[in-house]
């Protein structure tokens, strides 16, 4: 045997044995690449006699071809085995349940979505989001906001009154978000624009009370901001919130101690069918509560009424949630059974945005 057929018969051994790509490519490496034992053949040629090159040159130039036919060959196989071996080894029973990806596991609760929502809509109108204690002093849930003490409204709210502590302070579970607007107001120099969503308390539970329920109030102060900047702010919160193009309200006085004037909001709805429709029909529904902030609730909260005036208003999110979502029953909020919120929740990962959809 010549020496470059031994030399062939040596590399086709080795690339018949290569087990995997990996080996492959070291036996291409030392045959074919820079280094290996062709190349190294190849070199010689430059010293050989015109004679000798004229017949080893195409010899060589025909080894180096059918050993890299060679070479890509067993690749083929290499890579047909390794598929073969995976479909016998990766098998998948398509017949077992499908297992819920733990990010979409998880719901999000109608209360925490309907919040997520109307918090979007105000961010957009350059709201920002305040937050504050549950509990609270009976000064800052009631007096601040000019309930005069003995007035038959702190009986109203059928307060959940604290044990007295250590400090003379008297607290409550906070009746409402509104102590949050204090606060606000105390430490923060107008223009004020913010939202607050929070845990609220009233010693009433049936049906359609629950003793812990969720408001979202909302703050306005300016040197000039008034009612017409309250009814257009309102409608376009309704209009975004019920997702309808145009929607009518209804303005009726009513009595608030911490506004003056107050007013209470009606939207127009159809409820001649089996859901309520919002934006359409000759039906109305009451949904929030507004007005003007009293000059004394301004006062306590150190702002001079004579230079500033805004507006304010709450909205129950519980009553609101059952609504939009057509959820019949209000107990079910707070009961933890997994088929509810399996049914009402909302997927995580949808947050709602404007630009997105609120709940779609
Ligand atoms: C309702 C009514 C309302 C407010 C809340 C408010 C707060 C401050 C000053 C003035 Cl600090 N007003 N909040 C105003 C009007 C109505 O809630 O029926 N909520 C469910």
């Amino acid at each position: 045997m010549t020496d470059i057929a031994t030399l062939e018969s040596s590399i086709l051994a080795e690339i018949d044995a290569a087990a995997s790509e990996d080996a492959l490519e070291a036996v291409r490496v030392g045959s074919l690449g820079k280094k290996g034992s062709i190349s190294e053949q190849m070199k010689t040629l430059g010293k050989m006699s015109a004679e000798e090159r004229q017949t080893k040159g195409p010899l060589l130039n025909g080894l180096k071809t059918r050993i890299a036919d060679a070479i890509t060959g067993r690749k083929d196989i290499l890579k047909r085995e390794g598929i073969e071996a995976r479909l016998v080894n990766e098998q998948v029973d398509v017949t077992l349940p499908v297992r819920r990806d733990p990010l979409q596991a998880g719901r999000i609760h109608p209360i925490s979505q309907v919040m997520d929502e109307i918090t979007a809509i105000f961010a957009d109108m350059g709201f920002s989001v305040a937050e504050g204690p549950d509990i609270e002093t009976d000064y800052y849930n009631f007096t601040a906001l000019n309930f005069p003490e003995g007035h038959p409204a702190r009986e109203m709210h059928d307060t959940f009154f604290l044990n007295p502590g250590e400090s003379d302070e008297k607290l409550v579970l906070r009746t409402h978000t509104s102590p949050v607007q204090i606060r606000t107001m105390e430490t923060q120099k107008p223009p004020i624009r913010i939202v607050i969503p929070g845990k609220t308390y009233r010693q009433d539970s049936d049906a359609t009370h629950s003793a812990m329920f969720h408001q979202l109030e909302g703050l306005v102060v300016d040197e000039k901001s008034n009612i017409a900047n309250l009814k257009w702010t309102l409608l376009e919160f309704c209009k975004a919130f019920f997702e309808v193009d145009d929607i009518n309200m209804r303005f009726r006085p009513s009595f608030f101690p911490f506004t003056e004037p107050s007013l209470e909001v009606d939207i127009q709805c159809d409820r001649s069918g089996a859901e309520v429709k919002f934006g359409e029909g000759d039906d109305w529904m009451e949904i929030l509560g507004s007005g003007m902030v009293h000059p004394n609730v301004l006062r306590a909260g150190g702002l001079d009424p004579d230079v500033y005036q805004g507006f304010a208003w709450g909205i129950g999110i519980d009553r609101i949630a059952m609504l939009k979502y057509g959820m019949p029953d209000l107990r079910p909020f707070f009961e933890a059974d997994q088929r509810w919120i399996d049914h009402y929740g909302f997927r995580p990962l949808d947050m709602p945005t404007l630009f997105g959809g609120l709940s779609s």
